[in-house]
């Protein structure tokens, strides 16, 4: 990546996050408790179904009168089966930060939501002027996983959210892929490294259940003998490794709401939203003031970094407008 932008972003990030800690503690708990609306970040492995989830619930709560609020937040998605009432597309031009910036696809895709991210108090502004006309805010999130969970704008991004209303996510699993036990245990450690990452109330979706029926996997995580039944033809290293985390992620499974839904009959989807509900009332009971517990303890450390910022000057006024520049090519109208 551009080294004068990663700087820059970098900067950004930390005036961010010491900003979001003081807000976020000393204002942001009413109004997160009196927001009725759930934000909805949907992740998943690529190919798993996110995109055409979103589009089958949108569908669904607009059959309920309930109309959700879209967010696209991949920028190299081609096709897009729903309309958003925010696309990142309309304000970063992926193949041109590709061309810009000299970077391959996951590098234009990091960079283009670094960018967006930049300018993410926008869409905080819109949603709130949305809160109260929508019960659902739903984000779909690029193909690489890791885009969005592994960078800073993935998780400036979730902090913001979850400062502002009760906030879950969603991860999308495919179940035809995960038949086998090892590949469905390396999900689950990716959930359960989502979990504690984002501390925040997170649904399993088993999708693609029109397919391939997702019965099979609930018991693998209900019945730890039916998992090592599936086990028993692989007997290489992995199935062992597989074994010994099969164990540790016990106390997880308890914990975790899963679902099946098939995104294309709709099959599953009022569940799904019943497990919204109880996500929504766990994020009061429970994250909020997990969250608030830690904000506390990261408070002094936050503002000591944005003091170190502005003494530093670690945003000199030419890279500023440098910035101005940039974002006055992005057109921001939605
Ligand atoms: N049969 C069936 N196909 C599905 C279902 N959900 C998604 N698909 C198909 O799975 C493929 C991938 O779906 P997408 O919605 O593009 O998946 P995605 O996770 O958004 O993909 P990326 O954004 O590229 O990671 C498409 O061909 C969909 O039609 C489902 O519930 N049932
Ligand atoms: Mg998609």
């Amino acid at each position: 990546m551009n080294t004068s932008l990663d700087i820059r972003f970098f900067a950004l990030q930390r005036v961010h996050l010491a900003q979001y800690n003081q807000r976020g503690m000393e204002s942001n708990q009413k109004i997160v408790r009196d927001n009725k609306a759930t934000c909805l970040i949907v992740l998943g492995m690529a190919g798993s179904g996110k995109t055409t989830f979103v589009q089958k619930l949108s569908e669904h709560l607009y059959e309920n009168d309930t109309p959700g609020y879209l967010i696209n937040l991949d920028p190299a998605c081609l096709d897009m089966p729903y309309p958003a009432n925010i696309d990142i597309r309309d304000t970063v031009n992926y193949k041109k930060v590709m061309k810009d910036y000299g970077l391959g696809p996951n590098g234009a895709i990091i960079t283009s939501l670094n960018l967006y991210t930049t300018k993410f108090d926008q869409v905080v502004t819109l949603i709130e002027q949305r809160s109260s006309e929508h019960d659902h805010f739903i984000l779909d999130t690029p193909g690489q996983i890791e885009v969005f969970n592994w960078s800073a704008s993935g998780m400036i991004i979730t902090e913001t959210l979850a400062s502002q209303m009760p906030t879950v996510i969603v991860y999308v699993m495919d179940t035809v892929r995960n038949r086998n036990p090892a590949t469905f245990m390396s999900n689950m450690l990716y959930a359960c490294s989502i979990l504690y990452k984002s501390k925040l109330p997170l649904i399993v979706v088993f999708n693609k259940i029109d397919l391939q029926s997702h019965q099979y996997l609930l018991e693998w995580m209900t019945d730890f003998e039916k998992f090592l039944e599936a086990l028993e033809s692989e007997q290489d290293y992995v199935s062992g490794l597989t074994r010994s985390l099969s164990l540790v992620l016990d106390a997880f499974y308890s914990e975790l709401k899963a679902v099946g839904v098939s995104s294309v009959s709709g099959i599953g989807m009022d569940t799904f939203l019943e497990a919204v509900e109880g996500a929504h009332l766990e994020y009061l009971d429970i994250y909020l003031k997990e969250r608030e517990t830690m904000n506390r303890a990261t408070k002094d450390v936050a503002i000591g970094l944005s003091n170190m910022t502005l003494k530093d000057g670690a945003i000199p006024e030419d890279e500023n407008e440098d910035q101005e520049d940039e974002s006055d090519a992005v057109d921001f109208s939605t």
